[in-house]
């Protein structure tokens, strides 16, 4: 398995698990942009978004339903922001799909 995100789910690499369950596992990113920074991810390996079909749409709106609970759990209730990187323009370094979940400050909002 030579997907970093296959094998923190396998458990082959550690990570700071947040929650799991059949369809998707989350964890603190190892480097946080914001005090909250999560990444969540399908356990089904997709490459990101433009790898999505029809098939995978239960999934992602699986993913952002615990994310609104998982949200909430963290106290953001000021707010948070859901992002995923897709393709090199956007800066995506794991090609495995994940979104990340930002929160526990005020944030700006750039395209840089
Ligand atoms: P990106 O959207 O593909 O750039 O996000 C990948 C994230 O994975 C990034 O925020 C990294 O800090 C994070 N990450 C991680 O949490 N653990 C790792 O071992 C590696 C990257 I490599």
């Amino acid at each position: 398995m030579d997907c970093l995100f296959c094998n923190i789910i396998a458990g082959n690499v550690p990570s700071t698990k947040i929650y799991e369950d059949d369809q998707m596992y989350v964890f603190k990113d190892i480097a946080p942009i914001a005090p909250v920074h999560y990444l969540m991810i399908p356990k089904q390996h997709i490459s990101g978004v433009s790898a999505l079909t029809e098939e995978n749409a239960a999934v992602v709106a699986h993913i952002f339903a615990v994310a609104a609970k998982l949200a909430k759990e963290a106290g953001l209730d000021k707010g948070f922001r859901i992002v995923t990187n897709c393709g090199d323009d956007a800066g995506q370094t794991v090609h495995h799909l994940h979104f990340h979940l930002l929160g526990g400050k005020q944030m700006g909002w750039s395209a840089e």
